[in-house]
């Protein structure tokens, strides 16, 4: 097989990637290790920054998203179980952003995929990368075992776009790589039913711990509260659940929640990751294979989008006109939002969790933030600008 991009991994950067490139008429091939329906079923992301809508309606995938999809002004956050406030990002920007879950788009994605007969090779194992380090007579090239059998792609370009836990940051040697991280003590139990949704995405700091009430729909809800590293789904049957989700909100919104069977359960721990460069000779990493944020800022899969966004537009420009400007400049330019986003949503996991090694000092100093946060236009302007995204860098 011989195509112009390669892209490893089939989440939602590496298919937003190939239908983005398939606007500019280059042509991909994505390799994913797992199933189709594997992929499909996990339950992740939820809010959509304005420029990640942006993007999906750029690439022909919004459609459903438009018709489905929530526009929001802004977010609540309750504090300690008695105050809440708005951070209205439509009157502090004029952006909205919109709640629509990651697996919707994934089949949307998808979709357009099938609709475009985009090569999506599910069930790769034992992906490797070769000839991408640039070196003399380098000639990249992605082999896997798939049905038992050998098989190679060449290709001009690879995406990494295989998560966390993916081959192709590993593949970028050791000593070009440097790597920051930074580890939470403690995890988010996500719980999806389908029960009514409170009017907002509502954030809740409370001395028994974190809370989130989000949704997909108005009649399907999803919840998080923050739970210690050790808890499994076993730990927290619906009868445990649900009393525990509305002590950490205030009461009139507490008496909002309607409770329901759970559908779906997950304990994921909370990181912030982030691996530099971004690009290594032809390959190119986005979305998971290179940072990962805690969900508290709703920001992974909007960095993914940014990324894509950025490397889509590198390429673009180089099978354009052979102009290398974007592609050299990708992992600095991808690298700010990171960081910005990086830096928001470990700001917004330190205000709003319970860390259990916190002074007083920290303590208070937390709620002092919360206070200053509730009563300045100007600290939640910051706020509005860094949830409902930053717009992206113009191309030099
Ligand atoms: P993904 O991990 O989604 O996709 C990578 C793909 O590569 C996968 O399909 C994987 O199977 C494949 N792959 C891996 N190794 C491979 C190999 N060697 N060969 C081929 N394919 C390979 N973000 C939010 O904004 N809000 C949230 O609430 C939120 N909740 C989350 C909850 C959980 C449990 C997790 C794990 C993440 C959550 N995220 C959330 C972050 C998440 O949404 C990611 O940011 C988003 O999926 C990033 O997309 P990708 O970069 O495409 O990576
Ligand atoms: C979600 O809807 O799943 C969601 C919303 C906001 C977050 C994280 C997850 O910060």
């Amino acid at each position: 097989m011989k195509t112009q991009v390669v892209i490893v991994g089939s989440g939602p950067a590496g298919l937003m990637l190939s239908q983005l490139l398939h606007t500019h008429g280059i042509d991909s091939v994505v390799l994913e290790r797992q199933t189709r329906e594997h992929v499909l079923s996990r339950i992740r992301a939820g809010v959509l920054e304005s420029t990640t809508v942006d993007v999906l309606r750029q690439i022909g995938v919004a459609e459903r998203m438009d018709r489905e999809g929530h526009a929001h002004d802004g977010v609540r956050i309750a504090w300690a179980g008695r105050d809440t406030f708005f951070v209205d990002t439509h009157k502090a920007l004029g952006r909205r952003f919109v709640v629509y879950g990651q697996t919707s788009i994934q089949e949307d994605l998808y979709a357009a995929a099938d609709r475009r007969g985009q090569p999506v090779l599910d069930r790769c194992e034992d992906v490797v990368l070769h000839g991408f380090d640039g070196g003399p007579g380098a000639r990249p090239h992605v082999t896997f075992v798939r049905d038992g059998r050998s098989q190679r792609v060449d290709c001009e370009f690879i995406a990494g776009c295989d998560g966390f836990h993916g081959v192709s940051r590993r593949s970028i040697p050791e000593g070009v790589r440097r790597e920051y991280e930074k580890v939470y003590p403690f995890g988010w139990l996500g719980v999806m039913a389908r029960v009514r949704p409170l009017p907002d995405v509502t954030y809740a700091n409370h001395p028994r711990g974190f809370a989130l009430a989000s949704y997909r729909s108005q009649v399907l809800s999803r919840f998080y509260i923050q739970v210690p590293l050790e808890h499994k789904v076993e730990d927290w049957p619906d009868e445990r659940f649900w009393p525990e989700l509305k002590a950490r909100f205030p009461a009139d919104l507490a008496a909002a929640i309607t409770e329901g069977p759970s559908i779906e359960k997950s304990v994921a721990p909370l990181r912030s990751f982030v691996s530099e460069p971004m690009r290594h000779g032809a390959l190119f990493l986005c979305g998971d294979a290179a940072h990962i944020v805690p969900p508290t800022g709703a920001k992974g899969l909007n960095l993914a989008a940014s990324d894509v966004f950025y490397l889509g537009r590198a390429l673009a420009r180089w099978y354009g006109r052979r102009d290398a400007s974007q592609l050299d400049g990708y992992s600095a330019m991808a690298l700010r939002r990171v960081w910005s986003s990086v830096r928001t949503s470990w700001y917004l996991t330190n205000l709003l969790h319970r860390f259990p090694h916190f002074s007083e000092f920290d303590q208070k100093a937390q709620e002092v933030e919360l206070d200053y946060l509730k009563s300045s236009a100007y600290a939640q302007a910051a706020l509005a600008e860094q949830y409902a995204g930053l717009p992206f860098e113009a191309a030099d």
